[in-house]
Formats: C-alpha cells, structure tokens, sequence
C-alpha cells in the first residue's frame, strides 16, 4: 500500500540506513536521509541501491552531537516517523573513544528526543537499540525481559540511549519504540565487522590478494541474521499500535569460526582447524597452506561471548519473522566480495 507519510533516517551512509531508505522509498514515504560532514562523504551504499537520485529522498548535512541541528532537522523534515540509525556503532573503537562513543551513541538519541518533545510529540521515534546490552550471558535466549550487563563502552551508551527512549515514553507520552536487534549482516555491511571482514578476506585469498586472514577471538557466538530482514522489522516496529520494545533475532548462535568455515565452504575451500586460542588457525584441507590466522590484537579488553534472541514477541505481536539462513547470507557475502574484489572496488 502507497503511503504519503514523511520518514527521517539518521545515518542514511550506514547498513541499515541505505537499506531503510530503500524500503520507505518503495512503501511511497519521503525520506529524509542525514550523512556526517567530511572531506569525502561516502554514498557508495545508497549507490548500490540504485536510490541516491530517487526524487522522494532527501539527504541533510547533520550530527547527532548537536542539540540545535536536531531541532533545526525536525522542524525541516517534518517527519511522521524517526529512525534513530546514527551512531559509533563498532564496538571494538568504542573501547579506544568512550567519550566520543558515550555522546554520539548516548547522548546524541536525547537531542533526537528533545527536539521531537519541543517541536511535535506526535512523531514517532526508533530507536536503534542492540543485543549488546545484553552482555555478559544472564540467560539463553534473551528476550525483552532479560536483564542487561552491557561489556563495552558501546553497550553502555546504547542503554542509556535505550532507557531514555522508555524514559520518553512514560514521562511525554511520546510514541518511543527500541528494537533490540541482534547482530544483521548483507554485503552493505562495514569491513569492519568480522563477517564483512571474513568474506571480503576470503574473496581476496581466492583471487591471491591476501596470502592470510587474521582475526580475533573465534569462539564468540552470535546470532547473525539478513540486514534486509531486520529494517523491515524496524518499520513494523512504527507502525505498531503501541510503542514498545522488542527483539529482533534469528534464534540461531554461531562461532566466528563456524562463519569462516562456512565463508571458505562458499568460495569452494574447505578448512581444517588446529590449535587453540592464540595458536589456532585454519589449514586448507586440500594443499595445508595456512589461510587464518588468529591475532590478539583484535581481542578486546572485555568481550561477549555468547548472544542468541528469542524474536517470539516480533513475532506474535508484529508478524515479523527472519526467512534467510545464515548458510544463504554468508554465500550471498562471499559471492559479493568475489565480485568487487575482481573488479577491483574498494568498499
Ligand atoms: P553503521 O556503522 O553502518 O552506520 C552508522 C551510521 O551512523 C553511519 O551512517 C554513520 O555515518 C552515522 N554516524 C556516526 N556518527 C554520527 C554522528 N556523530 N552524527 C551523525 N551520524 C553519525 O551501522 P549499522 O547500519 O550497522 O547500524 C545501524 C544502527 O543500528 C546503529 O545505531 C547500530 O549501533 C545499531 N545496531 C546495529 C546492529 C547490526 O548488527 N548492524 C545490531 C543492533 C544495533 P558515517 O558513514 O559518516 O560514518
Ligand atoms: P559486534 O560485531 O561486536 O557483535 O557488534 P563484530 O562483527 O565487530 O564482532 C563480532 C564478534 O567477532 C569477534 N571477532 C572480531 N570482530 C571484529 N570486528 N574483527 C575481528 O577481526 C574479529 N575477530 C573476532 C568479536 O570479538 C566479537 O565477539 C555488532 C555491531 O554492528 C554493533 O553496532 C551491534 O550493536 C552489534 O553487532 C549487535
């Protein structure tokens, strides 16, 4: 169904933003979508959609540090509804920058808020909330009602950000919903991210661009899903008739390892692993070249080890379910980065 609704994306240059944009887009929304000021702004992923010229999108200069430029982008963009994308999302800078981490990922959700309570308390806000919360295991699965420990500088921001968003909602009454989402992956994704870094590494070993992958701690488990998926579920989320919290999840957990077996398995290699933690690496079962390798230097000074949603509410009450498997998304990022890697691009 068509709609003339007006939405505002917060970090439209991000994953789920270029993903959000595309879906609104094609529901008929207007879109609003904000980008960081810098020598070079990076739209490669809304290119990549295909919806960087689309003529119901808008994108607006904008930081989220900023009180007075989220007033001015309310009352500019008069949205229906806000998706709060924006943030330092990686989780391993955040133990580098607290600070930085602490006021855009924290802080920044209540100049959002603010400026929707001074300027219309009828526009309805998400907000990006994670599984990192979660943190050090309280209980398997976790779901909404599962008390948060958050392990990182990261986590503890998006808390506050989350806390305040309920906080919003009992105090102003403002439509204020928090998705808990766990780990969402697509070839959108940052190569920062251990999944994007696995396929875009095993795209260059094929093609003979990188002689070793090296990563950090692979016994992490996470419960990865399809990015595509999950913004859809952010857009449920709006539309529901009460705000609300939920979580968004596959119900699966996976090793890091797990991912770079099934990785190599898609670009045709099979890996054998030897060793253990900082000794562990991946063999090519066939010729026994070395092709992992494990690095301490991207251990992190807390970690969490094991995540695993139950999206029952999503499910019950918003109809939301996660279709692809991670067997399909990993082929899906290997096959990605074979492809820019052989034509050369660098994102
Ligand atoms: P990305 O890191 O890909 O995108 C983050 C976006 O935020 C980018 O557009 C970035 O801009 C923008 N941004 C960063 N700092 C600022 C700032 N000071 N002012 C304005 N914009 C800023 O994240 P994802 O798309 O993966 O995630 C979207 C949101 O969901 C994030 O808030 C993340 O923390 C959260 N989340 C993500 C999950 C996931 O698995 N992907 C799971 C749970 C939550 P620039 O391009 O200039 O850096
Ligand atoms: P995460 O994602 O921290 O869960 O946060 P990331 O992909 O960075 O790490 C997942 C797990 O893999 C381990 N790991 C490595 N991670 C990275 N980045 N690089 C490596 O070389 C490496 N080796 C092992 C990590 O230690 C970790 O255990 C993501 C972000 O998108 C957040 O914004 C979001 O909120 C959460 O997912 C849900």
């Amino acid at each position: 169904m068509q709609t003339t609704k007006r939405a505002l994306i917060t970090g439209i240059t991000g994953q789920d933003g270029a993903y959000l944009a595309q879906l609104l887009l094609e529901k008929g929304y207007h879109v609003t979508g904000t980008y960081r000021r810098s020598s070079s702004v990076n739209f490669w992923r809304i290119d990549e959609l295909g919806i960087a010229s689309h003529p119901n999108l808008s994108l607006v200069e904008y930081d989220l540090t900023d009180l007075s430029s989220s007033v001015r982008l309310i009352q500019t963009a008069e949205p229906d509804e806000v998706y709060n994308l924006a943030a330092q999302s990686f989780v391993g800078v955040s133990f580098e920058q607290p600070v930085a981490t602490a006021s855009i990922t924290g802080l920044g959700a209540v100049n959002l808020l603010e400026a929707i309570r001074i300027i219309n308390p009828r526009i309805r806000f998400y907000q990006a909330s994670t599984s990192e919360m979660f943190g050090k295991v309280q209980a398997i699965p976790q779901v909404e009602e599962t008390p948060f420990y958050p392990r990182s500088p990261y986590g503890v921001a998006k808390l506050y950000a989350h806390w305040m968003t309920v906080n919003y909602r009992e105090s102003y009454g403002i439509f204020g919903s928090s998705g808990i989402l766990f780990n969402h992956e697509s070839p959108l994704r940052g190569r920062e991210f251990v999944t994007r870094k696995i396929t875009d590494g095993v795209a260059k070993i094929v093609l003979n661009k990188l002689d070793v992958l090296e990563l950090g701690n692979l016994d992490a488990k996470r419960d990865w899903g399809y990015a595509r998926e999950y913004v859809e579920g952010m857009w449920r989320i709006l539309q529901a008739d009460n705000p609300d919290t939920f979580v968004l999840a596959t119900n699966r957990t996976e090793t890091v390892r797990d991912f770079v077996t099934m990785a190599f398995k898609g670009a045709g290699i099979a890996i054998e692993w030897t060793g253990s933690g900082e000794n562990e690496s991946g063999h090519c079962s066939r010729s026994g070249k070395q092709l992992v390798r494990v690095s301490p230097k991207y251990y992190r000074p807390a970690e969490v080890d094991l995540l695993i949603g139950d999206p029952s509410k999503a499910r019950r009450e918003l109809g939301w379910e996660p279709r692809t498997t991670l067997e399909q998304l990993c082929q899906m990022m290997v096959d990605a980065d074979l492809r820019r890697n052989e034509l050369g691009q660098s994102f």
